[in-house]
Protein backbone atom coordinates (compact mmCIF):
# COMPACT_ATOMS: atom_id res chain seq x y z
CA UNK A 1 0.00 0.00 0.00
CA UNK A 2 2.85 2.53 1.54
CA UNK A 3 4.44 1.03 -1.84
CA UNK A 4 2.07 1.48 -4.36
CA UNK A 5 1.80 5.49 -3.27
CA UNK A 6 5.75 6.39 -2.69
CA UNK A 7 5.66 4.58 -6.53
CA UNK A 8 2.57 6.87 -7.45
CA UNK A 9 4.34 9.93 -6.26
CA UNK A 10 8.12 8.90 -8.06
CA UNK A 11 5.96 8.29 -11.48
CA UNK A 12 4.91 12.07 -11.06
CA UNK A 13 7.67 13.35 -9.90
CA UNK A 14 9.59 11.62 -12.90
CA UNK A 15 6.91 13.37 -15.10
CA UNK A 16 8.36 16.67 -13.94
CA UNK A 17 11.67 15.32 -14.44
CA UNK A 18 11.24 14.89 -17.84
CA UNK A 19 9.58 18.49 -18.58
CA UNK A 20 13.05 20.16 -16.49
CA UNK A 21 15.16 17.95 -18.81
CA UNK A 22 13.51 18.94 -21.82
CA UNK A 23 13.90 23.13 -20.99
CA UNK A 24 17.15 22.35 -19.97
CA UNK A 25 18.39 20.44 -23.36
CA UNK A 26 16.38 23.68 -25.21
CA UNK A 27 18.90 26.10 -23.15
CA UNK A 28 16.08 27.77 -21.70
CA UNK A 29 16.81 29.71 -18.62
CA UNK A 30 15.02 27.71 -15.51
CA UNK A 31 13.12 30.25 -13.12
CA UNK A 32 13.15 28.96 -9.04
CA UNK A 33 11.53 30.40 -6.48
CA UNK A 34 11.40 29.28 -2.92
CA UNK A 35 10.95 29.35 0.58
CA UNK A 36 13.09 31.45 2.73
CA UNK A 37 13.46 28.77 5.57
CA UNK A 38 16.14 25.54 5.69
CA UNK A 39 13.65 23.57 4.13
CA UNK A 40 13.17 25.80 1.44
CA UNK A 41 17.15 27.37 1.11
CA UNK A 42 18.09 23.55 1.09
CA UNK A 43 14.89 22.67 -1.61
CA UNK A 44 16.90 25.57 -4.09
CA UNK A 45 19.82 24.31 -3.59
CA UNK A 46 18.67 20.47 -4.80
CA UNK A 47 17.40 21.72 -7.72
CA UNK A 48 20.69 24.54 -8.41
CA UNK A 49 23.14 21.81 -7.92
CA UNK A 50 21.68 19.60 -10.21
CA UNK A 51 21.15 22.42 -12.72
CA UNK A 52 24.72 23.63 -12.42
CA UNK A 53 25.77 20.19 -13.12
CA UNK A 54 23.71 20.36 -16.59
CA UNK A 55 25.68 23.35 -17.23
CA UNK A 56 21.95 24.26 -17.81
CA UNK A 57 21.04 28.53 -16.77
CA UNK A 58 18.62 29.35 -13.80
CA UNK A 59 17.23 32.53 -11.82
CA UNK A 60 16.39 32.05 -8.46
CA UNK A 61 14.73 33.93 -6.38
CA UNK A 62 14.32 33.02 -2.09
CA UNK A 63 10.94 34.82 -0.75
CA UNK A 64 9.58 34.39 2.89
CA UNK A 65 5.55 33.46 1.38
CA UNK A 66 3.59 33.15 -1.82
CA UNK A 67 0.85 35.49 -2.43
CA UNK A 68 -1.27 36.79 -5.13
CA UNK A 69 0.84 39.73 -5.84
CA UNK A 70 3.81 38.16 -6.11
CA UNK A 71 2.28 35.75 -8.20
CA UNK A 72 0.99 38.19 -10.42
CA UNK A 73 4.44 39.67 -11.14
CA UNK A 74 6.11 36.83 -11.57
CA UNK A 75 3.40 35.43 -14.48
CA UNK A 76 4.72 38.47 -16.24
CA UNK A 77 8.10 37.74 -16.38
CA UNK A 78 9.60 35.86 -19.53
CA UNK A 79 10.74 32.12 -18.70
CA UNK A 80 9.95 29.11 -20.23
CA UNK A 81 9.60 26.99 -17.00
CA UNK A 82 9.20 28.15 -13.74
CA UNK A 83 9.61 25.86 -10.49
CA UNK A 84 8.42 26.68 -7.48
CA UNK A 85 10.15 24.70 -4.27
CA UNK A 86 8.36 23.99 -0.82
CA UNK A 87 5.06 26.18 -1.86
CA UNK A 88 2.63 26.28 -4.68
CA UNK A 89 0.56 23.53 -3.62
CA UNK A 90 -1.67 26.51 -2.00
CA UNK A 91 -1.59 28.19 -5.44
CA UNK A 92 -2.73 25.92 -8.02
CA UNK A 93 -5.68 28.13 -9.44
CA UNK A 94 -3.65 31.23 -9.93
CA UNK A 95 -0.27 29.30 -11.57
CA UNK A 96 -2.47 27.49 -13.87
CA UNK A 97 -2.87 30.66 -15.56
CA UNK A 98 0.96 30.62 -16.23
CA UNK A 99 1.42 30.75 -19.91
CA UNK A 100 4.67 28.39 -19.71
CA UNK A 101 5.38 25.07 -18.00
CA UNK A 102 5.15 25.00 -13.70
CA UNK A 103 6.43 22.53 -11.86
CA UNK A 104 5.73 23.00 -8.35
CA UNK A 105 7.08 20.71 -6.09
CA UNK A 106 5.85 21.35 -2.44
CA UNK A 107 4.64 19.18 0.52
CA UNK A 108 2.17 21.96 1.88
CA UNK A 109 -1.67 21.02 2.37
CA UNK A 110 -2.81 21.50 -1.52
CA UNK A 111 -5.58 23.68 -2.79
CA UNK A 112 -8.73 21.75 -3.96
CA UNK A 113 -8.14 22.20 -8.06
CA UNK A 114 -7.64 20.34 -10.83
CA UNK A 115 -4.33 22.24 -12.20
CA UNK A 116 -3.91 23.00 -15.93
CA UNK A 117 -1.90 20.26 -18.19
CA UNK A 118 1.22 22.80 -17.96
CA UNK A 119 1.39 22.63 -14.30
CA UNK A 120 3.57 19.45 -12.86
CA UNK A 121 2.00 19.01 -9.58
CA UNK A 122 4.53 16.69 -6.87
CA UNK A 123 3.34 16.92 -3.43
CA UNK A 124 3.16 13.48 -1.13
CA UNK A 125 -0.46 14.66 -0.31
CA UNK A 126 -1.68 13.90 -3.66
CA UNK A 127 -0.44 10.09 -3.16
CA UNK A 128 -2.21 10.01 0.55
CA UNK A 129 1.22 10.64 2.11
CA UNK A 130 1.75 12.85 4.91
CA UNK A 131 3.88 15.64 3.75
CA UNK A 132 4.56 17.06 7.52
CA UNK A 133 6.45 13.81 8.02
CA UNK A 134 7.40 11.76 5.55
CA UNK A 135 8.14 14.32 3.21
CA UNK A 136 10.26 18.09 3.03
CA UNK A 137 9.71 20.76 0.00
CA UNK A 138 13.45 20.09 -0.02
CA UNK A 139 12.41 16.35 -0.32
CA UNK A 140 9.96 16.67 -3.42
CA UNK A 141 12.63 18.71 -4.66
CA UNK A 142 15.16 16.43 -4.76
CA UNK A 143 12.26 13.85 -6.27
CA UNK A 144 11.84 15.93 -9.43
CA UNK A 145 15.79 15.81 -10.30
CA UNK A 146 16.22 12.37 -8.79
CA UNK A 147 15.63 11.25 -12.35
CA UNK A 148 18.77 13.37 -13.41
CA UNK A 149 21.30 10.82 -11.73
CA UNK A 150 21.77 12.76 -8.81
CA UNK A 151 21.68 10.74 -5.77
CA UNK A 152 24.73 12.53 -4.25
CA UNK A 153 22.44 15.24 -3.63
CA UNK A 154 19.53 13.67 -1.81
CA UNK A 155 21.35 14.95 1.31
CA UNK A 156 19.71 18.64 0.71
CA UNK A 157 16.70 16.70 0.74
CA UNK A 158 17.55 15.52 4.68
CA UNK A 159 18.69 18.63 5.33
CA UNK A 160 15.68 20.57 4.41
CA UNK A 161 13.17 17.57 6.39
CA UNK A 162 15.88 18.17 9.54
CA UNK A 163 14.40 22.58 9.23
CA UNK A 164 11.21 21.22 9.22
CA UNK A 165 11.72 19.39 12.13
CA UNK A 166 11.47 15.54 10.58
CA UNK A 167 14.15 14.24 11.18
CA UNK A 168 14.59 14.27 15.03
CA UNK A 169 13.33 10.97 15.64
CA UNK A 170 14.75 9.05 12.83
CA UNK A 171 13.83 9.48 8.33
CA UNK A 172 10.55 7.65 8.11
CA UNK A 173 8.71 7.45 5.02
CA UNK A 174 9.53 8.69 1.51
CA UNK A 175 12.34 10.34 3.69
CA UNK A 176 13.69 6.85 4.47
CA UNK A 177 13.87 6.06 0.62
CA UNK A 178 15.79 9.43 0.30
CA UNK A 179 18.15 8.76 3.07
CA UNK A 180 18.68 4.92 1.30
CA UNK A 181 19.59 6.66 -2.02
CA UNK A 182 22.13 9.50 0.34
CA UNK A 183 24.07 6.37 1.72
CA UNK A 184 24.42 4.04 -1.53
CA UNK A 185 25.84 7.42 -3.62
CA UNK A 186 28.55 7.61 -0.73
CA UNK A 187 27.85 10.96 0.24
CA UNK A 188 26.19 10.96 3.86
CA UNK A 189 27.33 8.17 6.46
CA UNK A 190 25.26 7.24 9.40
CA UNK A 191 26.43 6.06 12.73
CA UNK A 192 25.32 6.40 16.22
CA UNK A 193 26.70 8.29 18.47
CA UNK A 194 25.71 11.49 20.95
CA UNK A 195 23.32 14.53 19.37
CA UNK A 196 25.10 17.31 20.82
CA UNK A 197 26.22 20.26 18.18
CA UNK A 198 29.58 21.84 17.39
CA UNK A 199 31.81 18.42 18.34
CA UNK A 200 34.72 19.67 16.25
CA UNK A 201 34.31 23.22 16.63
CA UNK A 202 33.17 24.64 19.80
CA UNK A 203 35.14 23.80 23.78
CA UNK A 204 32.42 20.67 25.14
CA UNK A 205 31.09 23.20 27.35
CA UNK A 206 29.52 24.99 24.65
CA UNK A 207 28.47 21.96 22.93
CA UNK A 208 26.07 21.20 25.73
CA UNK A 209 25.34 24.17 26.83
CA UNK A 210 24.19 24.95 22.53
CA UNK A 211 22.48 21.88 22.47
CA UNK A 212 18.39 22.92 22.25
CA UNK A 213 17.33 20.01 20.83
CA UNK A 214 17.26 16.76 22.37
CA UNK A 215 16.45 19.06 25.29
CA UNK A 216 19.55 18.64 28.20
CA UNK A 217 17.75 19.50 31.76
CA UNK A 218 19.91 22.27 33.56
CA UNK A 219 22.29 22.33 30.99
CA UNK A 220 20.69 23.37 27.38
CA UNK A 221 21.11 27.25 27.86
CA UNK A 222 23.69 27.05 30.58
CA UNK A 223 27.05 27.90 30.10
CA UNK A 224 27.99 27.84 33.87
CA UNK A 225 26.29 24.42 34.71
CA UNK A 226 27.41 22.88 31.70
CA UNK A 227 30.98 23.56 32.74
CA UNK A 228 30.23 22.25 36.10
CA UNK A 229 28.84 19.33 34.72
CA UNK A 230 31.72 18.18 33.10
CA UNK A 231 34.35 19.30 35.69
CA UNK A 232 31.95 17.27 38.42
CA UNK A 233 33.07 14.12 35.89
CA UNK A 234 36.35 14.93 35.47
CA UNK A 235 35.91 15.48 31.80
CA UNK A 236 37.88 18.40 30.33
CA UNK A 237 35.46 21.21 29.80
CA UNK A 238 37.62 23.47 27.74
CA UNK A 239 39.07 21.02 24.54
CA UNK A 240 36.14 19.94 21.77
CA UNK A 241 34.49 16.95 22.16
CA UNK A 242 36.51 15.54 18.99
CA UNK A 243 39.37 15.93 21.04
CA UNK A 244 38.20 13.67 23.80
CA UNK A 245 39.91 10.40 24.85
CA UNK A 246 37.83 7.19 23.84
CA UNK A 247 37.16 6.53 27.86
CA UNK A 248 36.13 10.04 28.35
CA UNK A 249 33.42 9.75 25.82
CA UNK A 250 32.00 7.29 27.60
CA UNK A 251 31.78 8.48 30.79
CA UNK A 252 30.65 11.63 28.85
CA UNK A 253 27.73 9.59 27.28
CA UNK A 254 26.36 7.59 30.09
CA UNK A 255 25.86 10.95 31.95
CA UNK A 256 24.07 12.63 29.06
CA UNK A 257 21.87 9.44 28.62
CA UNK A 258 20.80 9.76 31.87
CA UNK A 259 20.17 13.21 31.55
CA UNK A 260 17.75 12.07 28.40
CA UNK A 261 18.23 9.09 26.44
CA UNK A 262 17.38 10.42 23.27
CA UNK A 263 20.85 12.49 23.48
CA UNK A 264 22.13 8.81 21.79
CA UNK A 265 20.87 8.06 18.45
CA UNK A 266 21.92 8.43 14.66
CA UNK A 267 24.40 10.80 13.52
CA UNK A 268 24.67 11.73 9.87
CA UNK A 269 27.36 12.75 8.36
CA UNK A 270 28.88 14.17 5.20
CA UNK A 271 32.63 13.02 5.58
CA UNK A 272 33.93 14.64 2.64
CA UNK A 273 31.72 17.74 3.68
CA UNK A 274 33.90 21.03 5.64
CA UNK A 275 33.79 20.37 9.58
CA UNK A 276 31.30 23.24 10.50
CA UNK A 277 28.65 21.52 7.73
CA UNK A 278 29.89 17.90 8.43
CA UNK A 279 26.92 16.91 10.44
CA UNK A 280 23.16 17.19 8.90
CA UNK A 281 21.41 18.37 11.39
CA UNK A 282 23.80 21.47 12.23
CA UNK A 283 23.94 21.95 8.77
CA UNK A 284 20.54 22.64 8.83
CA UNK A 285 20.52 24.86 11.82
CA UNK A 286 23.19 27.10 9.93
CA UNK A 287 20.47 27.77 7.35
CA UNK A 288 18.57 28.14 9.42
CA UNK A 289 20.14 30.99 11.01
CA UNK A 290 20.69 32.56 7.26
CA UNK A 291 16.87 31.84 7.23
CA UNK A 292 15.93 34.12 10.37
CA UNK A 293 18.44 36.79 9.44
CA UNK A 294 17.11 37.21 6.50
CA UNK A 295 20.15 36.35 4.65
CA UNK A 296 19.00 33.85 2.33
CA UNK A 297 21.57 34.57 -0.32
CA UNK A 298 24.22 33.58 2.17
CA UNK A 299 22.14 30.56 2.83
CA UNK A 300 21.64 29.38 -0.66
CA UNK A 301 25.43 30.06 -1.95
CA UNK A 302 26.59 28.13 1.47
CA UNK A 303 24.49 25.44 -0.19
CA UNK A 304 25.97 25.26 -3.42
CA UNK A 305 29.22 25.27 -2.51
CA UNK A 306 30.74 28.92 -1.35
CA UNK A 307 32.68 28.47 1.59
CA UNK A 308 35.35 30.82 3.37
CA UNK A 309 33.83 34.50 3.34
CA UNK A 310 29.92 33.44 3.20
CA UNK A 311 30.52 30.16 5.62
CA UNK A 312 32.39 32.46 8.12
CA UNK A 313 28.85 35.29 7.92
CA UNK A 314 26.45 32.49 8.60
CA UNK A 315 28.30 30.63 11.62
CA UNK A 316 28.83 35.07 12.83
CA UNK A 317 24.91 34.61 13.31
CA UNK A 318 24.48 31.27 14.26
CA UNK A 319 26.88 31.94 17.22
CA UNK A 320 24.60 35.59 17.77
CA UNK A 321 21.40 33.05 17.65
CA UNK A 322 22.44 30.66 20.40
CA UNK A 323 23.75 33.74 22.33
CA UNK A 324 20.23 35.04 22.34
CA UNK A 325 18.51 31.50 23.12
CA UNK A 326 21.05 31.66 26.33
CA UNK A 327 19.85 35.40 27.38
CA UNK A 328 16.54 34.11 26.45
CA UNK A 329 16.85 31.03 28.94
CA UNK A 330 18.74 32.98 31.73
CA UNK A 331 15.91 35.28 31.14
CA UNK A 332 12.85 32.93 31.91
CA UNK A 333 14.75 30.90 34.76
CA UNK A 334 14.95 34.77 36.65
CA UNK A 335 12.01 36.15 36.06
CA UNK A 336 9.11 33.23 35.07
CA UNK A 337 6.02 32.89 33.24
CA UNK A 338 3.17 35.29 34.09
CA UNK A 339 0.72 32.98 35.14
CA UNK A 340 -3.56 32.52 34.88
CA UNK A 341 -5.92 29.12 35.51
CA UNK A 342 -4.89 27.51 32.33
CA UNK A 343 -2.13 29.33 30.36
CA UNK A 344 1.33 31.26 30.93
CA UNK A 345 2.14 33.87 29.32
CA UNK A 346 6.02 35.36 28.36
CA UNK A 347 6.37 39.06 27.92
CA UNK A 348 8.94 41.46 27.15
CA UNK A 349 9.38 44.80 25.34
CA UNK A 350 13.21 43.57 25.10
CA UNK A 351 14.31 43.51 21.84
CA UNK A 352 16.04 40.55 21.68
CA UNK A 353 14.25 38.51 23.50
CA UNK A 354 10.94 39.69 21.54
CA UNK A 355 12.85 37.92 18.30
CA UNK A 356 13.11 34.85 20.14
CA UNK A 357 10.39 34.57 22.00
CA UNK A 358 8.81 31.44 20.50
CA UNK A 359 11.83 29.30 20.57
CA UNK A 360 12.08 29.99 23.89
CA UNK A 361 8.87 29.22 25.21
CA UNK A 362 9.11 26.00 22.92
CA UNK A 363 12.52 25.47 25.10
CA UNK A 364 11.58 26.59 28.40
CA UNK A 365 8.38 23.51 27.99
CA UNK A 366 11.40 21.34 26.74
CA UNK A 367 13.93 21.83 30.06
CA UNK A 368 11.40 22.21 32.62
CA UNK A 369 11.92 25.75 33.48
CA UNK A 370 8.49 26.37 32.45
CA UNK A 371 5.39 24.49 34.16
CA UNK A 372 4.37 21.78 31.60
CA UNK A 373 0.99 21.63 32.66
CA UNK A 374 -0.36 25.33 31.08
CA UNK A 375 0.36 25.86 27.76
CA UNK A 376 3.36 28.84 27.24
CA UNK A 377 2.61 32.13 25.26
CA UNK A 378 5.31 33.96 24.06
CA UNK A 379 4.59 37.53 23.48
CA UNK A 380 6.22 40.23 21.65
CA UNK A 381 5.13 43.73 20.54
CA UNK A 382 5.42 44.97 17.12
CA UNK A 383 4.55 48.27 17.07
CA UNK A 384 0.36 48.35 17.68
CA UNK A 385 0.43 44.57 17.29
CA UNK A 386 1.47 42.14 19.60
CA UNK A 387 2.37 38.50 18.23
CA UNK A 388 1.53 35.61 19.94
CA UNK A 389 3.60 31.61 19.73
CA UNK A 390 2.01 29.24 21.78
CA UNK A 391 3.43 25.98 22.70
CA UNK A 392 2.17 23.07 24.63
CA UNK A 393 3.13 19.34 25.01
CA UNK A 394 1.85 16.37 23.96
CA UNK A 395 0.23 15.49 26.91
CA UNK A 396 -1.49 17.95 27.24
CA UNK A 397 -2.97 17.75 23.57
CA UNK A 398 -3.89 14.54 24.59
CA UNK A 399 -5.85 15.97 27.36
CA UNK A 400 -8.13 18.06 24.99
CA UNK A 401 -5.80 21.45 24.52
CA UNK A 402 -5.86 22.54 20.90
CA UNK A 403 -4.10 25.98 20.66
CA UNK A 404 -4.39 26.20 16.92
CA UNK A 405 -8.34 26.37 17.88
CA UNK A 406 -7.96 28.41 20.67
CA UNK A 407 -6.18 30.83 18.93
CA UNK A 408 -8.35 30.97 16.05
CA UNK A 409 -11.65 31.28 18.01
CA UNK A 410 -10.10 33.98 20.46
CA UNK A 411 -8.59 36.55 17.87
CA UNK A 412 -11.68 36.43 15.74
CA UNK A 413 -13.08 38.60 18.90
CA UNK A 414 -10.32 41.43 18.61
CA UNK A 415 -9.43 41.63 14.44
CA UNK A 416 -6.92 39.19 14.57
CA UNK A 417 -5.85 36.27 13.16
CA UNK A 418 -4.51 32.93 14.71
CA UNK A 419 -4.31 29.29 14.11
CA UNK A 420 -2.17 26.21 13.52
CA UNK A 421 -1.37 23.18 14.98
CA UNK A 422 -2.87 21.86 18.43
CA UNK A 423 0.89 21.65 19.81
CA UNK A 424 2.27 25.23 18.23
CA UNK A 425 0.09 27.93 17.09
CA UNK A 426 0.30 32.05 16.47
CA UNK A 427 -1.52 35.08 16.55
CA UNK A 428 -1.43 38.26 15.71
CA UNK A 429 -3.54 40.60 17.72
CA UNK A 430 -4.25 44.67 18.58
CA UNK A 431 -2.19 45.81 21.79
CA UNK A 432 -4.88 46.89 23.32
CA UNK A 433 -6.60 43.60 23.21
CA UNK A 434 -3.92 41.95 25.23
CA UNK A 435 -5.06 40.81 28.16
CA UNK A 436 -8.39 40.52 26.78
CA UNK A 437 -7.32 37.62 24.51
CA UNK A 438 -4.90 36.02 27.06
CA UNK A 439 -8.00 35.86 29.52
CA UNK A 440 -10.32 34.31 26.62
CA UNK A 441 -7.57 31.83 25.58
CA UNK A 442 -7.60 31.35 29.15
CA UNK A 443 -11.54 30.02 29.07
CA UNK A 444 -10.96 28.34 25.73
CA UNK A 445 -8.75 26.23 27.24
CA UNK A 446 -10.16 25.56 29.99
CA UNK A 447 -13.56 24.78 28.10
CA UNK A 448 -10.96 21.92 26.31
CA UNK A 449 -9.65 20.64 29.33
CA UNK A 450 -13.34 19.89 30.91
CA UNK A 451 -15.11 19.23 27.83
CA UNK A 452 -12.83 16.63 26.66
MN1 LIG B 1 8.97 23.00 4.14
Amino acid sequence: MTHKKQHSLLNRANEACNILKKHIEMGNVIRIISHNDADGISAAAVVVNALKEENAQFHTTIIPRLKDDVIDELRNEKYELFVFCDMGSAYLKQLSSFKCDVIIADHHQVQDFEPSDNVYHVNPHLFGIDGSKDLSGAGSSYLVIRDMDKKHLAYFALIGAFGDMQGQNGFIGVNELILQDAIDSGALEMHEGLKIVSKNSEPLYKSLAYTFSPPLDNLTGDLESSMGFLEKMGVSYGIKFSELEDEEKDILKDELIKINPDIFGNIYELPKENQFLKDLEEYSYILDACGKNKKFGLGLSIAIGEREKALDIALDLQKKYRDQIVKGIEWIKKEGSVNLDYIQYLYSEDKVLKSIMGTIASIGLSIHILNNDKPVIGISRLFKDIKISGRTTREMVEKGVNLGQAFQDASVNFAGQGGGHDIAAGAMIPYDSMDNFLNLVNDIVEHQINNS
